[in-house]
């Protein structure tokens, strides 16, 4: 695998930051009451999608979840068109239809977000059939919590990407709970690693609060199903900080515990990494941190500003 240049460097940081930035501006825009329905924020968690999307190319595919802006984001999503949507707008990705938890781009590879746990993992390994049949080189991922470990449809969606070794990467993301339930009373298994193994698929443990090491875990995946090995199972190690939705009281964990996790943020860290290393100077991080805000901003006041769709077109876009 070869070394990262600055600029890939520097592009994971703007990733994590304004994935960071759009989240924090999703919960005020639910607390101004300006957004309905619920949204399920990403942070601390940035390390993985930006980790596992720098590996991959624009046309490989990915499937999200319930807490899918991160992955979006990672994988090049018009942060406008997103903001549009979390508000219902007709400017949105699904013309206000979708809302938060069902965000596609196509044409980024984004075959959507999910509100159906584990909803991804089939399409995920469908896309990855497409592309062995087709042969045309992508890869595909499949992002998926601790909780949805435990869906049936993993089962079969990993057997027969390692019967038909698929170009697919699945990627669990424990970030500890499923809702309020801990990973450790819904899993017999401390390693979840080991939950590939019987189906003949390797399974890959990862810090999940290092963006590098989630990249290069991810780029040996990668590199294996485009060389026909087949699928790869990765569990990255989390914790999300704040609650598993914007309404959550968060009385089944301490601020204690949070703590500790906010101490190896990883966006924190990799600001540390390209400070000790000459990567980037303060000012040029800064310069970033500025920039993905002001984005933010932006996309806010348009998605407030923008126009409510037209409710003639609430039965258009339904599979008939
Ligand atoms: C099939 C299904 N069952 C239950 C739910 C309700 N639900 C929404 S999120 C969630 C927890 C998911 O936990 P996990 O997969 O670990 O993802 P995380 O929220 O931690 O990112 C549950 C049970 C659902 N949306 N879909």
């Amino acid at each position: 695998m070869a070394a990262l240049t600055r600029e890939q460097m520097l592009h994971m940081f703007r990733s994590m930051a304004q994935i960071r930035a759009f989240e924090y501006r999703a919960y005020e825009l639910y607390r101004e009451g300006v957004m309905r329905g619920t949204t399920h924020a990403y942070v601390g968690e940035e390390a993985i999608a930006v980790g596992v999307c720098s590996a991959l190319n624009q046309d490989d595919t990915i499937t999200s979840t319930h807490r899918g802006h991160g992955h979006c984001i990672a994988k090049g999503g018009d942060v406008n068109m997103m903001m549009a949507e979390l508000l219902g707008k007709e400017s949105g990705y699904s013309h206000g239809k979708g809302g938060s938890m069902h965000i596609a781009d196509i044409d980024k590879g984004i075959l959507g977000a999910n509100g159906i746990v584990g909803g991804g993992m089939a399409i995920a390994t469908g896309a990855a059939l497409s592309a062995k049949y087709l042969n045309n080189g992508k890869v595909s991922v499949c992002f998926f919590g601790d909780g949805a470990l435990n869906q049936g449809i993993l089962a079969e969606s990993m057997n027969l990407a390692a019967v038909w070794k698929l170009p697919v990467i699945f990627v669990c993301e424990n970030n500890q709970f499923a809702m309020s339930a801990r990973v450790q009373v819904m899993t017999s298994v401390e390693d979840l690693a080991l939950r590939s193994i019987g189906f003949g698929i390797p399974g890959v443990n990862v810090d999940g609060m290092d963006v590098l090491a989630v990249f290069r875990a991810t780029s040996e995946a990668v590199e294996r199903a485009r060389a026909g090995q087949g699928p790869t199972f990765i569990v990255a190690t989390t914790y999300r900080f704040l609650g598993h939705h914007v309404g959550d009281p968060l009385n089944y964990r301490t601020k204690e515990e949070t703590d500790v996790w906010r101490e190896k943020d990883a966006i924190e860290k990799l600001r540390s990494y390209m400070l000790d290393n000459g990567v980037a100077s303060e000012d040029e991080i800064a310069e970033i941190e500025k920039d993905v805000q002001g984005k933010v901003d932006v996309a806010a006041n348009a998605a407030k500003a923008a126009v409510e769709p037209d409710p003639k077109i609430l039965m258009d876009d339904i599979y008939k």
